[in-house]
């Protein structure tokens, strides 16, 4: 994006941001003896008029359905859907040539050749449960959002400035990546990424019932070539992670400290643990050479009761789950789930752990008894944490720096209030509540069911997510918002920090293959080819399209052809897209405004077939078609 388009767009936020403000001032006349004017002007933006923006980027997972979503926030209206581990209809994710290259490059050699047998070229499915953004300086820079699939061990990267996925990554080792989190400090940096399921290390099907040769693997990406970058053996599984505002340690939950293999082994103990990674020493064992190479990778060995320096384990009960540092940059809470606690642990008290050999619980300087089921904490940036507590169906505002006097012996109680949400909650989150600029205007709640709080949806319903006003010491929920299978997770950016483009830059890198082989074929992607490029029995179809054409009406091709057909939308206009579905033959995809999009598929249907553009882009779409003669074999 030009800075002159740049200029614009805040130019059009603030006016409308204005917009609303009086809007608001002049509306609350007899309201304001209930509401303090930033709680009344925090309400009222939640609805905003149709054509204003909103002021705030949500991201969210998708679970199950292995998407990232973007919405508007606080008006909580869906935006877009960037597919990136599923398989999408409208785009033709994981259908083109260009996003296929995505989404196989990075896969393992073995997983190529188990997908191959299957007659499958890359996974369909991905279980998506957290989306993070790039980080510079504690707060977040629009480069790149960063998302696990736990489903099938991958961790995805989305461009921000064309809100596409341009990474995917198989992590090798490890099985289920579950938590996710870019580094903060002083950028991003480093990606950690936690595997869930402990496995054999050699995981070749002759170990079942020996737990001692099970592990579980903490894995490092280079966020910048989304290669790995070391990985860490560890004992017990991870669940979630999260790191420290310094840029020296990252740390993630265990629910199975036991390496049990049922449920009834893995709750077994009362106090599960926290693994607190350290960068520099894990950095250090790597130059001198203390690792094994498994797969490729550079694995340390951080296993409980090796003493080394790499990893510290610090009893926290029982079975935490999610963990979450406060934009203090000190304080990071540790989730108790079956617990009632929350665990606070003291970020710089952790060195003594490494240097010296404090006790592990040294570091933990708060455990507030909040309720029941706590899983995950988000904060206001004032010193107050939220807490969903999954069984008790609500939120929990409480005060960290009471609740750490309190543990201390004072007679304080750090809870300030909690309010009913609907119903049993699992993350939340708040507008820039993960970095330092967290700034204390809005939660979200995500709540894993919706029961009774939408019109029957037959026996599977949305879940249920809430709009919490929470700019004073009374939190209120003043929106509910049905949404699919599954969102685990969210984060809110403010606008100003995200910045996509309107049109793409024909240099873009995404159909550099497209490029290179137009160039060896001779021809211009923006020219088109007149007549389809013969190489043996691969043909290469170049076209344009331009509102409401396509540059070809119609080409042939023989039955049995490996046909590639390239499309470049020469249209620049903001919004034009077109698309190019191929009738009967389960061809679809997008393409966007100077956009080159491209699908390889054999014409082993003979006859006419049309294609169409089926991205309604003008008042002559409908006639925007074109027909494929398959001539038959022999003919
Ligand atoms: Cu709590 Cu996968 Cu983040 Cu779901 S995890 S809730
Ligand atoms: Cu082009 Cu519809």
């Amino acid at each position: 994006m030009s800075e002159h388009d740049n200029k614009l767009n805040i130019t059009r936020r603030g006016m409308l941001g204005a917009t609303a403000t009086g809007a608001v001032l002049a509306g609350t006349g007899l309201g304001s003896t209930l509401m303090t004017a930033k709680q009344a002007s925090a309400a009222a933006n939640a609805n905003l008029e149709p054509g204003e923006l909103d002021e705030y980027y949500g991201f969210w997972s998708s679970g199950q359905t292995g998407e990232l979503r973007i919405l508007g926030f606080p008006s909580m209206r869906e935006l877009m859907r960037v597919p990136v581990f599923n398989r999408c209809s409208a785009t033709g994710w994981g259908q083109t040539n260009e996003s296929l290259k995505i989404m196989t490059d990075g896969l393992l050699p073995e997983t190529k050749e188990f997908l191959a047998k299957r007659g499958m070229k890359t996974y369909d499915n991905g279980d998506l449960h957290h989306p993070h953004m790039s980080f510079t300086d504690g707060t977040y820079d629009g480069r790149y959002l960063f998302m696990n699939d736990k489903a099938n061990t991958r961790v995805a990267r989305v461009r921000c400035d064309v809100m596409k996925c341009d990474k995917i990554t198989e992590i090798p080792n490890a099985k289920a990546i579950h938590g996710l989190r870019p580094q903060k400090f002083p950028r991003t940096g480093y990606v950690f990424a936690n595997g869930e399921d402990e496995t054999p290390l050699v995981n070749d099907g002759t170990v079942l019932d020996d737990p001692s040769q099970y592990v579980n693997i903490f894995t490092a990406l280079d966020g910048d070539t989304m290669e790995v970058a070391w990985q860490v053996i560890v004992s017990g599984n991870l669940d979630n992670t999260d790191c420290d505002y310094q840029g020296k340690y990252a740390y993630s939950t265990s629910y199975n400290s036991e390496m049990g293999m049922n449920l009834a082994e893995m709750t077994e103990n009362e106090l599960d643990h926290v693994v607190v990674f350290n960068l520099a020493e894990i950095e250090a064992g790597i130059e001198a050479g203390d690792y094994q190479e498994l797969k490729g990778v550079k694995v340390l060995d951080g296993r409980k009761g090796q003493n080394k320096k790499y990893t510290r384990y610090i009893p926290i009960p029982n079975s935490p789950h999610g963990i979450n540092t406060a934009p203090d940059g000190k304080h990071v809470c540790i989730n108790g789930k079956l617990s009632p606690t929350v665990s606070i642990m003291d970020v710089t008290k952790l060195d003594a752990l490494f240097d010296g050999d404090a006790d592990p619980r040294s570091c933990i300087v708060g455990e507030p008894q909040l309720g029941l089921g706590p899983l995950h904490t988000a904060y206001d940036g004032q010193g107050n944490a939220f807490t969903t507590l999954f069984l008790d169906s609500q939120i929990v505002k409480w005060n960290i720096d009471k609740a750490i006097e309190a543990y201390g012996g004072a007679d304080v109680d750090p809870i300030i209030s909690k309010v009913d949400v609907h119903y049993q909650p699992g993350h939340n989150s708040t507008t820039m509540g993960e970095t330092k600029e967290a700034d204390g205007k809005w939660l979200i709640s995500m709540n894993k069911f919706s029961k009774d709080r939408f019109l029957n949806t037959g026996p599977l319903k949305p879940e249920n997510e809430q709009l919490i006003d929470i700019s004073s010491n009374e939190m209120k929920v003043v929106h509910d918002g049905p949404t699919f299978a599954e969102p685990h997770d969210s984060i809110m950016v403010r606008s100003d920090i995200v910045n996509p483009v309107n049109v793409w830059d024909r240099n873009d890198v995404t159909w550099e293959d497209a490029r290179k082989q137009a160039e060896a074929d001779g021809i211009d992607l923006e020219d088109g080819a007149e007549e389809p490029i013969r190489d043996g029995n691969k043909v290469r179809v170049y076209m344009t399209s331009q509102a409401p054409t396509f540059s070809l009406e119609k080409f042939t091709v023989k039955q049995g052809d490996e046909v590639t057909v390239y499309i470049t939308n020469l249209d620049d206009v903001d919004d034009v897209t077109h698309g190019f579905c191929l009738g009967n033959y389960g061809i679809a995809m997008e393409v966007a405004p100077m956009a080159t999009a491209s699908v390889t598929f054999t014409a082993d249907r003979p006859g006419v077939h049309w294609f169409y553009c089926q991205w309604f882009c003008h008042a002559l779409h409908m006639e925007m078609r074109g027909r494929m003669l398959v001539e038959p074999q022999g003919a």
